[in-house]
């Protein structure tokens, strides 16, 4: 089994103190086993980014992962992208994430395209020549008042026709409906083997460090970045995901 092969246990013995979610080495270590069992239709989306990559990935131009944990979104990009000269970016500023995403790379005999995988804040990079970007629940981790500087430094880079792919837990404006969505998610969680322990340890670690928006805030901001076109191409309970076109 590989090192990021292991079962999500973290959350299952009492804590005398939650500190805040890290993305440390033991996170990293049984990432792909969490992300799929808290993140309802995950196992959907990452396929499907590849297809959306065929359609607005052009030769000699650069495609960014921000927030590329392991490389699922990268790998699924790799594999569908037959453009030349392109180059794929994925950037992560959590050490543990990225040494695990530069073995699976290195492991990936599927896609051709290169990939430099780069351990820093995503708010540090040059965005230049951008057909496709990437921020597959990344952004909901960006403080609130950071979002809008950084998304419009990725549509300044963007090429014209360009993408922005923006998958985010979001909230609902209207009580019932989020109560809903909420209870839905905790159900998809204990069906998944998680525990009440688990699931409420989590949330208490999860509280001041993923700060979801509403999807009309999601739409007014990327409008306001320089994306002249907004679509919902998936949604699973309160996850979703949009195409940002420029
Ligand atoms: C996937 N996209 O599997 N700069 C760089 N990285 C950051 C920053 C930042 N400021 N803030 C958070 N991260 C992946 C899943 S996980 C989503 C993305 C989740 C990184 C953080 O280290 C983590 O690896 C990733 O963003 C979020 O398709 O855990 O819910």
């Amino acid at each position: 089994m590989s090192k990021s092969g292991q079962k999500d246990s973290i959350y299952d013995t009492p804590q005398d103190m939650i500190v805040d979610f890290v993305f440390d080495e033991s996170v990293a270590h049984v990432f792909p086993d969490m992300i799929r069992r808290s993140v309802p239709g995950y196992d959907n989306l990452i396929p499907l980014l590849g297809i959306i990559a065929e359609k607005f990935v052009t030769a000699n131009s650069n495609i960014y992962d921000l927030g590329c944990s392991l490389g699922a979104s990268t790998l699924s990009l790799r594999r569908r992208i037959n453009s030349s000269g392109c180059k794929i970016i994925a950037v992560d500023n959590a050490e543990a994430m990225v040494e695990q995403c530069r073995e699976n790379i290195a492991n990936d005999t599927q896609g051709k395209t290169p990939v430099d995988v780069i351990c820093d804040d995503i708010r540090n990079i040059p965005f230049k020549n951008t057909s496709l970007a990437v921020m597959n629940f990344t952004l909901q981790f960006i403080s609130p008042d950071e979002r809008l500087p950084l998304l419009s430094k990725i549509a300044t880079g963007m090429n014209n026709g360009g993408a922005l792919i923006l998958s985010e837990k979001i909230i609902r404006e209207e009580e019932n409906e989020q109560a809903l969505l909420e209870e839905l998610q905790l159900n998809f969680k204990r069906a998944n083997g998680y525990s009440e322990l688990e699931i409420s340890q989590k949330r208490a670690a999860l509280d001041n460090v993923l700060i979801p928006d509403t999807i009309e805030i999601h739409r007014q901001r990327l409008t306001q970045a320089g994306f002249s076109q907004v679509v919902v191409w998936q949604q699973c309970l309160n996850f979703v995901s949009l195409l940002a076109i420029k």
